[in-house]
């Protein structure tokens, strides 16, 4: 079995440059319905990646876009440790709602 079937949680990365975030995420999404529709079903947090690299107006674009398809949309970069903290305190509380 792939290792995306056999996962509890999908953390869908998306570049905080991306110019259109919205058509990035559908594309993703669109994989795996047509590689394994019960994949649609699993827990899945967005997250915001490399946000150091993008401006704060860039940042206050995108999320609002990414909110649009799901409320709870993360933010991350390597050198924001908060964020990261944040993300493993996500998936943690995530994986123990569903368990
Ligand atoms: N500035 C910055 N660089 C990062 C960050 N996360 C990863 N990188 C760098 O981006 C490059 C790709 O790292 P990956 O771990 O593949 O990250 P990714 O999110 O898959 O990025 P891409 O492969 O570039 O799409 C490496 O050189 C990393 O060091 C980040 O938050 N900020
Ligand atoms: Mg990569």
């Amino acid at each position: 079995m792939p290792h995306v079937e056999k996962t509890e949680i999908l953390i869908h990365c998306i570049d905080a440059a991306a110019e259109n975030p919205k058509k990035i995420y559908e594309t993703v999404r669109n994989e795996f319905k047509q590689f394994n529709p019960l994949l649609l079903n699993k827990l899945e947090i967005i997250l915001i990646t490399k946000t150091d690299l993008v401006s704060e107006k860039k940042l206050k674009e995108i999320i609002p876009i990414l909110k649009k398809i799901k409320k709870e949309v993360l933010t991350y970069s390597l050198y924001n440790q908060e964020s990261i903290a944040v993300l493993k305190q996500k998936i943690k509380d995530s994986l123990k709602a569903k368990a």
